[in-house]
């Protein structure tokens, strides 16, 4: 089940260097080395750790203390799920069964997470029962949790105790006359807490919990749900808090409010953000002259039973019918194998970077960047067909710059690669989804839609699906494609950009 993992030769570009030797293909976020190892295989924690590690998330927390406005209790917590699903409740020992049975079948699992489908603090005896089993029987396993804060503080020494080395708070305010508008009320101390003195509790609480786990060396991840005209020009206050405090991530993710989830924002018609909100957003909390907190870019809001890689939940192929009822051994040496196959990858590909003088990362971003969207299932390559992307993932590109910022999520409108005329309106939306791009980079796309993106002033650049191709890596396709836009579009200015784009002038990339 593992993605495959050829073998790269690099070919060095002639007189090429790394001119930023901090950022070349390695983090270069100022971590020290053991930090850099704790999250190297968290998917959530480490962007490039998400194109080759898995991770599940155990179901076993049903109920909560808070009501955001944002949730329908009829489903699963959003502060770390996508809204409108609901995962079946497992007792600890159903969970601890599940886990084995996706080690056995997914050998690149990195890390077990609980984070619904209620509040797993609220179910706290649920939640570190589990910890527990799967604590004893798969200590190679990283352990994560994901809570809304409120009876954080209580609960840190035993998050410690555990190992749980990952935990998320959800913090959507710093401020509770905001903090007023998004949660209905909290239920604190046997009392029902409503309005700015419910948000001033869960706010303290939250901030407590943070400092504590802090103090005691967990990495933590703050979420922040974005809601337009609520919090959203709020959050960068919120970003300069949790880095102030010593949180390690800032997760920005999008509001999802469809009427028919039944949610309180649904039904008031409140909006969530665009894509290209959402970045803006993300790049104004990560700006170095302002919060310059470290924004985690590639959160697919996965469910509170996902399995898999980000991106592509395998949770439906796990069934209680499977794992509760079929033998499989531990086998923690072929978990150990697999995580060495992907590391020599990793590095390999780390070396590549170095050599073509590529960073991903740092205070190096040239002036002048365009953005482009690449298809790719993971693995570090360009890898799957225009029509068959579920998600693109955007990237800035530039000479010697080619950086992951966001995965987009676009609904399927072709169901393989002849079908890439069936739908329209659907393709007409895919295009207006990707519109803030120069370019698109996939294997293979079929004509309307190439058509279709080239009138919209993308350039389509199409890589052959060749494992062993070092043209075929993600990053070096990417600089590849800014080298040429951003001087095209340097020669020529801004407002002649999108002619030049339907030109030829990427014939040096393009084939
Ligand atoms: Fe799960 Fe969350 Fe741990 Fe990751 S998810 S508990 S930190 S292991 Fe990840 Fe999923 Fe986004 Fe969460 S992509 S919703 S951030
Ligand atoms: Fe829903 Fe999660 Fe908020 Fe609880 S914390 S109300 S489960 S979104």
């Amino acid at each position: 089940m593992i993605r495959s993992l050829p073998l790269l030769t690099p070919t060095p570009r002639v007189g090429a260097g790394c001119a930023k030797k901090s950022s070349c293909g390695r983090p270069s976020t100022g971590l020290d080395e053991a930090t850099k190892a704790r999250v190297a295989a968290h998917p959530c924690y480490n962007q490039e750790a998400h194109q080759y590690y898995a991770r599940m998330h155990l179901a076993v927390a049903p109920s909560c203390n808070v009501q955001c406005n944002y949730c329908n209790r009829k489903f699963d917590c959003v502060n770390e799920s996508r809204p409108g699903v609901t995962s079946k409740v497992l007792s600890p020992e159903e969970a601890l069964a599940k886990v084995a049975y996706v080690a056995a079948k997914v050998p690149q699992l990195s890390v077990v997470g609980i984070a619904g489908p209620g509040d797993p603090l609220a179910n706290a005896n649920r939640t570190f029962r589990t910890f527990e089993l799967i604590a004893r029987d798969f200590p190679d396993l990283r352990l994560c949790l994901s809570t809304n804060g409120l009876r954080l503080p209580e609960h840190v020494d035993r998050i410690i105790e555990l190992g749980i080395d990952h935990v998320t708070i959800t913090m959507n305010y710093v401020d509770p006359e905001v903090g007023a508008g998004i949660y209905a009320w909290v239920a604190y101390q046997g009392q029902q807490l409503t309005g700015v003195e419910a948000a001033q509790v869960l706010l303290a609480q939250q901030l407590t919990g943070l400092r504590a786990l802090v103090a005691a060396g967990v990495l933590v991840k703050i979420n922040s749900v974005m809601i337009p005209g609520i919090n959203d020009a709020h959050l960068p206050e919120v970003a300069r808090l949790v880095k102030a405090e010593g949180a390690f991530v800032h997760n920005v993710l999008p509001l999802i409010s469809e009427p028919e989830h039944g949610t309180y924002f649904g039904l008031t018609g409140q909006r969530g953000p665009t894509g290209m909100e959402l970045k803006a957003l993300q790049d104004t909390c990560e700006d170095e002259d302002g919060p310059g907190m470290q924004i985690m870019r590639h959160c697919r809001q996965c469910r509170a039973d996902a399995v898999g890689m980000l991106g592509a939940d395998e949770g439906e192929n796990f069934s209680p019918e499977l794992y509760l009822t079929e033998e499989v051994a531990n086998e923690p040496d072929q978990r150990q194998a697999v995580r060495a196959e992907i590391e020599e990858r990793r590095t390999e590909l780390a070396v590549l970077r170095d050599q073509r003088g590529i960073a991903t990362e740092g205070a190096g971003k040239p002036q002048r960047v365009v953005q482009v969207a690449v298809a790719s299932t993971g693995g570090g390559r360009v890898n799957q067909h225009f029509g068959q992307a579920e998600e693109f993932w955007i990237y800035e590109a530039a000479p010697g710059w080619a950086r992951f910022v966001q995965a987009r999520n676009v609904r399927r409108f072709c169901s393989g690669r002849l079908g890439c005329d069936e739908d329209p309106s659907a393709l007409g939306r895919l295009v207006e989804m990707l519109s803030d791009c120069a370019a698109v980079i996939t294997t293979e796309i079929g004509p309307r839609p190439r058509e279709a993106l080239e009138q919209a002033g993308i350039r389509c650049i199409t890589i052959a699906d060749d494992a062993d191709d070092p043209e075929s890596v993600i990053e070096v396709a990417v600089e590849a494609a800014g080298a040429a836009l951003v001087a095209a579009e340097a020669t020529v200015g801004t407002a002649a950009a999108a002619l030049v784009r339907a030109e030829a002038v990427l014939v040096g990339v393009a084939r």
